[in-house]
């Protein structure tokens, strides 16, 4: 009984997650959050947990791969209310001794897609800079001036 009561509550979440929810967009496993305040990377991971209610799944956005950054650049260039903004990622080097991470999936950069000359040790989270065509950046953490882009993966 308790085993059937398990297996229906897990597959409830699944059923609920299969897509994305309101103010959500999809692309390939995940839904993403644009969110158009603009605040510190601590607030904005925070802010990114508490978009969908009773969950702690979401978080800024890790970005794995070319097509990744390929289709978050897409969606904002071809949303003018979006464009010239600084957007954060989960990327951070908060602990030093593990380089760079993202706090999504708690995974060390395979994939990265710097500036020129970044990261130039300027601090130690990693936001998509406007004036670089999206490129990143390393910035202070504190600086309260980019927006966050949130993420979580659905479960299929
Ligand atoms: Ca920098």
């Amino acid at each position: 009984m308790a085993l059937l009561l398990c297996f229906t509550v897990l597959s409830t979440l699944a059923f609920a997650y299969a897509r994305c929810p309101d103010g959500f967009e999809h692309n390939g496993k995940s839904c993403y959050a644009f969110v158009a305040t603009k605040m510190n990377w601590f607030d904005a991971d925070q802010f990114c947990t508490s978009l969908v209610p009773n969950t702690y799944f979401t978080h800024l956005v890790a970005i794995e791969s070319p097509r990744e950054q390929q289709w978050l650049e897409n969606y904002i260039n071809s949303h003018t209310e979006l464009r010239n903004r600084d957007y954060w990622t989960s990327g951070t080097m908060i602990d030093r001794k593990r380089g760079w991470w993202w706090a999504l999936t708690g995974d060390t950069f395979g994939y990265d897609n710097w500036a020129p000359g970044q990261p130039d040790d300027s601090g130690k989270c990693a936001c998509l800079w406007a004036r670089k065509l999206y490129r990143w950046d390393d910035v202070s953490c504190y600086d309260g001036y980019k927006y966050p882009i949130c993420e979580f993966e659905l479960i299929m």
